[in-house]
């Protein structure tokens, strides 16, 4: 067994909480199931192992806020709509897709939340968004969800840079799985995240816990601080349980069982046994029958999303 991220054992979740983690984790291997089955057409990206990053920001932001989201963005949308009848619709291309079906896994417009596949692309569009927050509903924030890899797009630096000197509230949350794709972040990346939001004079704040608890409890004033117009980068070192999208992991067997090693939910389930077994069988029985069985018995959209 390697090393956990903070190695201490979790914190009990509420109900609420472990119940959307447990969602996400299931919706997305009933998702990896499907395309395997060639039920789904297009790709996907899933954040397993990812899935308390949204979830512990969940009661960090409020409705006026907006999230941005990104091609790994499941676990976003869950955590801000519990819908997971709209979002596989979206996906299979049936009737109740939250987007008509046109913008399949990776482009879903909801409220206040929008997802884009392309990288970077995000980040000026949050800006902008945080800009008008700023004058026209002080106290509400863009929060815009990025990857390592997506900090080699310049849009990124030109945001950051406005969000400085225009004092935007902008909080950048970078989930570092250590990869983009096949390329692991030290072989693409000079520097640090951190070194890069100090140039901006942008404060940078790393978590190493899984803890969704902790997470909160320790980001919570700085995002307040956000709201009154200090934008701020929050780098998650996280890891990615599972392929890039689907099938396509090279990476070698022991980053593959350092991720496992560090999963929330195999630590959940060994810290927490009676509250896990609890909850996860029968969220995955809500997943695996129900929701994914109701949803591909809807009548067809003509037009389906193909990505
Ligand atoms: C502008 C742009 N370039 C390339 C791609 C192809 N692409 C999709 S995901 C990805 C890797 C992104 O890596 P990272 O930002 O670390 O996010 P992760 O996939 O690890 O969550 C790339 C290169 C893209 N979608 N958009
Ligand atoms: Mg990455």
């Amino acid at each position: 067994m390697t090393e956990t991220l903070d190695g201490l054992r979790l914190s009990p979740l509420t109900d609420e909480d472990l119940e959307l983690l447990l969602l996400v984790r299931h919706f997305e291997l009933k998702l990896l199931e499907l395309y395997g089955r060639g039920d789904l057409n297009g790709t996907t990206h899933t954040c397993l192992g990812q899935e308390y990053v949204p979830v512990a920001l969940r009661s960090l932001l409020g409705p006026a806020d907006h999230v941005f989201s990104n091609h790994r963005g499941h676990g976003h949308y869950l955590a801000r709509f519990r819908d997971p009848h709209g979002l596989l619709a979206e996906i299979m291309g049936r009737e109740g897709a939250v987007c008509g079906g046109v913008g399949g896994s990776q482009h879903i417009h909801r409220d206040r939340y929008m997802s884009t596949g392309v990288q970077g692309e995000s980040m000026p569009v949050a800006a902008g968004v945080a800009l008008h927050l700023k004058r026209s509903e002080p106290g509400a924030l863009a929060c815009v969800h990025i990857g390592d890899g997506t900090w080699g797009e310049g849009a990124v630096y030109e945001a950051l840079n406005l969000a400085a000197l225009w004092r935007l509230p902008l909080l950048v949350v970078v989930e570092n799985n250590g990869i983009a794709q096949s390329t692991p972040t030290a072989s693409q990346m000079a520097g640090t995240v951190a070194d890069r939001a100090a140039a901006f004079g942008i404060p940078h704040r790393l978590v190493l816990s899984t803890d969704v608890n902790e997470i909160r409890l320790s980001l919570e004033r700085e995002i307040a601080r956000v709201r009154e117009g200090q934008p701020l980068v929050v780098e998650f070192v996280t890891h990615r349980l599972g392929p890039h999208s689907k099938g396509d992991d090279i990476r070698p067997a022991e980053v593959v069982r350092a991720a496992r090693d560090n999963d929330w939910y195999a630590r959940y389930a060994h810290d927490h046994p009676e509250h896990f077994y609890r909850l996860d069988g029968v969220v995955k029985g809500r997943g695996r029958g129900p929701v994914a069985g109701e949803v591909a018995a809807r009548p067809r959209l003509s037009r389906g999303a193909i990505t």
